[in-house]
């Protein structure tokens, strides 16, 4: 079976760990969000392509759910002594490796979805990784700092401001312009199945759909799309997607963030337990849905959610 999965940084990963699991034979094809990328003392770093890789390739720091396992932080304490910031995004030192070689690569020629593979090589997360796009797509929010509005980088949002202030909006900056990194659209086109993990539905997945002739393509691959929620209890499990949903006008709840989707993409909907009251009212928005656990406690507990999620695509197909 060819599973293609939409994923973000930390909630895609970890769902990943329990699809590989649920599904050992399927062919999977990941296509990462690469809006939160960032450039940093002259290196490209990729932070949703890299939580992926470092998860599925057992390098991951598990507590934090980013960056590297086993950490130090001597090339920060350097450059802060230099005074080169910025101070509040922590670069490690084995994480700092792979933002080198990445450059080095970017900066031969190379597109980024070539140095996503090499990358790969050596992690073999198990996965087919694909950045959604080679082109510059940089998140940025919009807020309200002392009367003033301004736009700020999204990792200045969530990492300095940590999400402190309400988003105005959210804008896919180049994604307009952008196309599909080789072998997205081929890869949609031919899958059995389409996954939304419990992703962030607009920094994540919301962001790979803005890439042009993705959400498209998923539409016409005539395949179920089945889609678990980030929100559990009203809230996220953790992150800023209540702030960035209030941004485009969505509400925090399971349901708002399928309708939000909408039935035009999405066939299937799973929502936590907690939420099972949410199940007539996703219904009615023509989309099927499940309510079952969804906290990825443990690998057990999310290789349950992943058939969970398989089982209603054979439902729905
Ligand atoms: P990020 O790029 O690191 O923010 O990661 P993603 O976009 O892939 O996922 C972020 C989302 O994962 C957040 O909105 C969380 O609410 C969600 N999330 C994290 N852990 C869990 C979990 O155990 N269960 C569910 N349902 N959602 C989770
Ligand atoms: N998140 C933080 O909260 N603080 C950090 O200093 C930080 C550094 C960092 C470095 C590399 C990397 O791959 C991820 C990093 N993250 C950090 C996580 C990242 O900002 C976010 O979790 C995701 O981009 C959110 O989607
Ligand atoms: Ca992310």
């Amino acid at each position: 079976m060819r599973i293609v999965v939409l994923a973000g940084g930390i909630g895609g990963a970890r769902f990943l760990r329990g699809l590989k699991a649920a599904a050992p034979d399927a062919d999977i094809t990941v296509i990462g969000n690469t809006g939160d990328d960032i450039h940093l003392f002259g290196l490209k770093v990729c932070p949703d392509l890299d939580t992926v890789m470092y998860t599925l390739g057992g390098g991951i720091n598990e507590e934090q759910g980013w960056g590297r396992a086993d950490e130090t932080f001597r090339v920060k304490e350097e450059l802060a002594a230099y005074g080169v910031g910025p101070e509040w995004f922590g670069l490690g030192d084995r994480d700092f490796a792979t933002h080198i070689v990445r450059t080095q690569m970017l900066g031969a020629g190379y597109p980024l979805s070539a140095v996503t593979e090499a990358l790969c090589a050596r992690w073999k997360p198990g996965v087919r990784l694909l950045p959604m796009s080679d082109d510059r797509i940089e998140t940025h929010v919009a807020v309200d700092i002392d009367g003033e509005r301004k736009a700020v980088h999204f990792q200045e949002y969530w990492v300095r401001l940590r999400a402190s202030v309400d988003a105005q909006a959210v804008v896919p900056v180049g994604a307009e312009q952008a196309k599909p990194a080789p072998g997205v659209l081929e890869a949609i086109a031919e899958a059995d199945v389409v996954l939304f993990p419990p992703s962030n539905p607009v920094v994540s997945v919301g962001t790979i759909l803005a890439v042009p002739g993705v959400r498209e393509a998923i539409a016409d691959a005539g395949v179920p799309v089945v889609g678990l929620s980030p929100i559990v209890g009203d809230a996220p499990v953790r992150g800023m997607a209540d702030k960035v949903l209030a941004a485009v006008g969505v509400e925090s709840t399971a349901a708002a963030v399928a309708e939000h989707y909408g039935s035009g993409l999405l066939d299937g909907w799973l929502v936590d337990t907690v939420d099972a009251a949410a199940v007539p009212r996703v219904e009615e928005a023509g989309i099927r849905c499940k309510a079952v656990p969804l906290m990825m406690t443990d690998l057990d507990a999310t290789a349950a959610m992943a058939r969970e999620a398989l089982a209603l695509a054979e439902e729905v197909r």
